[in-house]
C-alpha cells in the first residue's frame, strides 16, 4: 500500500470544499489514514515550497498557503500518488481534465484547492512535514 499527501489549500477551505475533495477521494478507494486543519506561518511555507525558492512565484504561493488554514491529509491505496494527480489534475485548471478536482473547483493557476505529492520521495517528506508517528494511526 502506498501513501501520499494531500493538502487541501486556503482557498478549498475558505470556499466550502472540504467535503467536496474528500468525496472524491472516498469514493475512488483511497483511504484517509490522518488528517488535521492547520494555518502555516510563512516560515512553514517557505520551507514546505523550497523547491520552488527560486521561481517568480514562490512569494505570492507562499503569501497564499498562509493566507488561512488548510487540511493536510495522508492518503492511502494502491498507486495513489499517482492516483491522486490524476484526481487533482494539471497545475493550470485551465488544461486540467474534465472532472478532476482543479478542473471542477480552481479559480485561478496558483488558486488551484489542492496540493499533492508527486513522487515516493516528496511523499515520505511531505508525510513527515505535517505529521508525527503519533498521528499516524497505526496502533
Ligand atoms: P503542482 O501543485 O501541480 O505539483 P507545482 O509546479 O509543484 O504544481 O507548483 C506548486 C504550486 O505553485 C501550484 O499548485 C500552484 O499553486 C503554484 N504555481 C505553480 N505554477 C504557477 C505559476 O505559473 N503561477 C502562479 N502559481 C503557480
Ligand atoms: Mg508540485
Amino acid at each position: 500500500m502506498e501513501r501520499t499527501l494531500s493538502i487541501i489549500k486556503p482557498d478549498g477551505v475558505s470556499r466550502g470544499l472540504i467535503g467536496e475533495v474528500i468525496k472524491r477521494f472516498e469514493a475512488n478507494d483511497i483511504k484517509i489514514i490522518a488528517m488535521k486543519m492547520v494555518h502555516l506561518t510563512l516560515d512553514d511555507a517557505r520551507k514546505f515550497y523550497a523547491v520552488h525558492k527560486e521561481r517568480p512565484f514562490f512569494a505570492s504561493l507562499t503569501d497564499f498557503m498562509t493566507s488561512g488554514p488548510i487540511v493536510p491529509m495522508i492518503l492511502e491505496g494502491e498507486n495513489v500518488i499517482e492516483k491522486n494527480r490524476t484526481l487533482m489534475g494539471a497545475t493550470n485548471y485551465k488544461e486540467a481534465a474534465e472532472g478532476t478536482i482543479r478542473r471542477d473547483f480552481a479559480t485561478d493557476i496558483e488558486k488551484n484547492v489542492v496540493h499533492g505529492s508527486d513522487s515516493h520521495e516528496t511523499a515520505a517528506v511531505e508525510i513527515g512535514f505535517f505529521f508525527n508517528q503519533f498521528e499516524m494511526n497505526e496502533r
